[in-house]
């Protein structure tokens, strides 16, 4: 196996100088149970456990090795498995919010290029639940597209299409269905070899019946939503990396039931550009759009611009972000720090990136 089919490069390479001289070598892991990892290394396929001093290193959930991380093990014991000794510094992670009282961080996945945020054109199909995975998918430091699945069963298309590509201007956004393969070339050719891909969204929309046309043989596992309530099964149980035909390298992961938000703001900016770009009109430069006089975001809701569905959740996922950083700040103060301050900045500057991509492509 060269580790550069799965995403090893001359800078990781460098990074883990000082492993090499400890003696360790580097594995990326696949798949994460309880206890064991399961780990692709230049030698194949091995099992890894945390080692003692790692795991006394771990302060919080986010620090433990997760599909997609880079770790150094060491070669050795007659076990059955070797002991992993550290993770390397990750270049992009996909985090959510665990359910619970104590703000801590679940990293999904790590070192990914391209999140695919997967939705249903089924009884699944929810704009609020986009807005929160673009969210988070905006403060991962990996891209990220829209696909919509089960394109087969939904009448207007295009009228769901063209409402979700203005909301998210310069998102992706990309229909297919899955089931009769329609739309799936755009999709195909955003797969790059040696890059990395993870898809997510609720359980049900077809996560892995896409990986499986990609793969070309149905070899994960799918099944079909309930047909009480429409909701998927949870078929897919845990995080699984593999290498697609073409060398690409994709991550499926199980439905996640909710998907709370753990950000500083920036990525609401993603999420809502079209807000933030007229919050600049607004008269007051702290204006909460809430009920202030000359404000331009309550201005467009009343003339119809922006969904006033919108406009309350944007207000919801801004309160959730405040009142989960406060939970944490002690966590947080170094690392992240609220700059709402800065939000309508960093929406202009995304959105003339996003332009420019788009003139790229
Ligand atoms: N009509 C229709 N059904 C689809 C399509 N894609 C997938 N399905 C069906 O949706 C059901 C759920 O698909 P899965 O691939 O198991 O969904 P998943 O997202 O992997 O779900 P979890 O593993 O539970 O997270 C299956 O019965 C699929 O056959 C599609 O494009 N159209
Ligand atoms: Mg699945
Ligand atoms: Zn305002």
């Amino acid at each position: 196996m060269d580790l550069s089919d799965l995403g090893w490069n001359d800078e990781r390479e460098e990074q883990f100088t000082e492993h090499y001289k400890c003696g360790l070598f580097p594995a990326r892991v696949i798949e994460s149970t309880r206890l064991f990892y399961k780990l692709l290394s230049e030698k194949g396929e091995i099992t890894g456990k945390l080692s003692g001093k790692l795991r006394y290193t771990c302060s919080s959930k986010s620090d433990f090795p997760t599909v997609g991380d880079w770790i150094g093990y060491k070669p050795s014991n007659n076990k059955g498995f070797v002991p992993i000794q550290v993770r390397m510094e990750r270049e992009s992670a996909f985090s959510r919010k665990v359910a619970g009282k104590v703000s801590d961080e679940q990293v999904i996945a790590a070192n990914i290029d391209t999140i695919l945020i997967v939705n249903g054109l089924d009884q699944d199909f929810s704009i609020r639940r986009i807005e929160r995975y673009v969210t988070l998918a905006g403060e991962s430091g990996a891209g990220f597209v829209i696909v919509l699945n089960k394109a087969d069963l939904c009448k207007d298309l295009e009228g769901v299409l063209s409402s979700l590509r203005e909301q998210f201007e310069g998102v992706p956004v990309h229909a297919i269905s899955a089931l009769d393969e329609s739309g799936l070339e755009p999709i195909r050719e955003l797969f790059v070899p040696g890059r990395t891909y993870v898809f997510l969204g609720s359980s049900g929309v077809g996560k892995s019946t896409i990986i499986n046309r990609l793969l070309g043989e149905d070899r994960i596992r799918t099944s079909s939503v309930s047909d009480h309530d429409g909701r998927g099964r949870h078929t897919t149980t845990s995080k699984n990396l593999m290498l697609l035909p073409n060398g690409a390298i994709v991550i499926d992961t199980p439905g996640l039931r909710e998907v709370q938000l753990l950000a500083s703001g920036a990525g609401l900016a993603h999420a809502f550009a079209d807000i933030e770009m007229l919050a600049e009109g607004c008269r007051f430069t702290d204006c909460t759009h809430t009920s202030e006089p000359g404000c331009a975001v309550l201005a467009a809701v009343e003339n119809g611009a922006i969904p006033g569905e919108r406009l309350d959740s944007y207000h919801k996922l801004k309160r959730e972000i405040e009142h989960n950083l406060s939970k944490s700040e002690a966590r947080f103060k170094n690392k992240r720090s609220p700059f709402w301050k800065n939000i309508s900045k960093q929406a202009r500057m995304i959105k003339k990136n996003n332009r420019k991509n788009v003139r790229d492509r």
